[in-house]
């Protein structure tokens, strides 16, 4: 076993270290998606991976686990060499951890840290499992890589599946805190469904620092042994065990005990257990953080169609369409003021200016802020803004696992009650040229005063006509159109003209008014868009974009954590 765990810790492409800093990482940014008790169990893990690495690197804990009256104290007894922990026939016999302990240096804040008080310290008392741990590598090459006598702290634990309470929470307890985990099975209840499933199944990760112990063995006929181990190693591949060592021992004739010893003390000698077993711990959390909210499978960031659907439905709830036409409507009714026809223009101070009228182009209110009258949103527009905003989020996180296709919801919408403010600054303080006016205005209005002129003129040369004949004196001279189908007088035809042309100006005026009116609407409708456009991504696509990034660096945490990343 210990050579195995020695060649996989370097063989392993990414350091323990950096993938505990990964699991670190990814832990931090799924805990807040993921279900409370999975990030508590995933920190627990990374909490117990920190405290056992400040402890001593040079002991090894090995624990021995198994069913009540399996032998385990008589198994660790017999692997010391002599008794440190009580076996009897009584059940349950072990109702607390029992520590037979070899190398002293270092060993007690590591006992502290596992909460066991009954220690044996083996160091000078000759144990077997003391002279085994000494003892030097036979040949030369080990002696030159043997990095000394190891330390090694063997725990007698409770039975899991008693009927304590408090002995199962020990041993659960212990399942997480141990480097080696024994598990210790007899003849009788090897196939016992509570160790494989409760126990052994769940920890299959750990096959590299786990050793199968069938005890009693001298129970059963000799030729018996083969087919029930046989059957015990099959059970055990089928657990997910696909390498932990499967041995048979005798506590009471001792067979299979030196064995048992001897790997245990390579195992410790190696010293690698302790970085396996974390490396098992972290694949054993980032799958589970991968389970419980799995952040692949969204895209890196929202595509821009995405965008563009909520801008639109932000510009709904912004009114663009409504303030764009007015800035339209509002250009045609400044135009009206300086090209329509003059007898009529004063009819359009009924009228007022329709940007006006929503409070687009005022003065600053006492904030510097600009604001619009327009009327409050009604509850559809509110509803298209927020359902355009739960659009985005659901679109930008499809494919995504569902604690993280919320996580991006939250996000879109955490910034959901500064948007109707945003949105009405951006409309009152984007530039419509509200007051703005045109080149050819003046060129219109002279012509029109011009007309009108025309129309005065003929109109006051026969006012002062009718004035003299009335006064019987003689009129001023009416010259006669002669050239046109039918004789006309100059100054009837100085009216006639003057109001058609007048009416023609208008025509031309309300027609240009129009066209130039249309594109000062699409004009601010661009405009406004794009400013909306603007606070979306700064309230809601951005935090968006912010939460898929997370996921997708989380995500790449989660594959080099568990030693997937390529
Ligand atoms: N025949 C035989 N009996 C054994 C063997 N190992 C232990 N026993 C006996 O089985 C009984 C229980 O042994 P313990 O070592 O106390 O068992 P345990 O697993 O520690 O039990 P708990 O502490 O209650 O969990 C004792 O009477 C032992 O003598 C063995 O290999 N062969
Ligand atoms: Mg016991």
């Amino acid at each position: 076993m210990s050579p195995r765990v020695g060649r996989r810790g370097s063989r392993a492409g990414v350091g323990l270290a950096e993938r505990i800093e990964a699991l670190d990482r990814a832990a931090a940014v799924i805990a807040p998606v993921a279900p409370e008790s999975e990030g508590k169990a995933v920190a627990a893990v990374l909490e117990r991976i920190d405290r056992r690495r400040a402890l001593s690197a040079e002991h090894t804990i090995i624990g021995v686990f198994g069913a009540t009256g399996s032998g385990k104290s008589s198994l660790v007894n017999a692997v010391v060499g002599r008794e440190v922990t009580r076996a009897a026939v009584r059940r349950p016999t072990t109702g607390h951890p029992v520590a037979a302990v070899v190398g002293e240096t270092g060993a007690d804040p590591l006992l502290d840290w596992l909460g066991v008080e009954d220690r044996h310290l083996l160091d000078g008392t000759g144990a077997a499992l003391e002279q085994a741990a000494l003892a030097v590598p036979s040949s030369r090459r080990a002696r030159r890589e043997d990095p000394g006598a190891p330390g090694i702290v063997l725990l007698d634990l409770p039975d899991m599946d008693s009927v304590e309470a408090a002995n199962r929470a020990i041993v659960e307890h212990m399942t997480g805190m141990v480097d080696v985990l024994v598990w210790v099975t007899d003849p009788q209840k090897y196939a016992d469904a509570v160790l494989h499933q409760e126990f052994v199944r769940p920890l299959a990760g750990h096959d590299a620092v786990t050793v199968l112990v069938l005890n009693q063995i001298d129970r059963i006929r000799e030729d018996e042994r083969r087919p029930v181990l046989a059957s015990l190693e099959g059970i055990a591949r089928a657990d997910g065990l696909t390498s932990a060592p499967v041995l048979a021992t005798s506590a009471t004739t001792g067979d299979g005990v030196e064995e048992l010893r001897e790997r245990l003390v390579q195992v410790a000698r190696s010293r690698g257990a302790i970085a396996e077993r974390q490396r098992a711990d972290v694949t054993a959390a980032a799958t589970r953080l991968r389970t419980a909210a799995d952040p692949a499978g969204m895209a890196a960031q929202s595509s821009a169609r995405e965008r563009a659907a909520l801008t639109a439905d932000l510009a709904v709830a912004a009114r663009v369409e409504p303030v764009a036409t007015a800035v339209g409507a509002s250009y045609r009714h400044r135009a009206a003021g300086k090209v329509g026809w003059p007898p009529l223009r004063w009819m359009r101070r009924f009228r007022p200016d329709p940007l006006r009228r929503l409070g687009i182009g005022q003065e600053r209110d006492a904030n510097r802020l600009e604001r619009t009258s327009l009327p409050e949103p009604d509850a559809a527009t509110r509803a298209r803004a927020s359902g355009g905003v739960r659009r985005f989020a659901d679109s930008a996180s499809a494919g995504g696992s569902d604690p993280w296709r919320s996580a991006v919801r939250r996000a879109a919408r955490s910034r959901e009650e500064e948007l109707p403010d945003a949105l009405d600054q951006a409309v009152a303080e984007a530039d419509l040229r509200a007051r703005s006016g045109s080149w050819w205005w003046p060129v219109l209005d002279v012509l029109q005063w011009l007309a009108v002129l025309t129309w005065v003129v003929g109109l006051g040369w026969l006012a002062v006509n009718a004035g003299l004949a009335f006064l019987g004196m003689p009129p001023l001279p009416v010259p006669m159109l002669e050239d046109l189908p039918v004789p006309v007088p100059l100054p009837t035809a100085l009216i006639v003209l003057g109001v058609a042309v007048g009416v023609l100006l208008a025509v031309l005026g309300t027609a240009i008014a129009a066209a130039v009116g249309a594109w000062h609407r699409r004009r601010a409708r661009r405009i406004l868009t794009d400013r909306v456009e603007d606070v979306g991504s700064g309230l809601v696509v951005a935090e968006v974009d912010a939460e898929l990034e997370r996921a997708r660096a989380a995500d790449a945490d989660l594959a080099l954590a568990a030693g997937t990343a390529r």
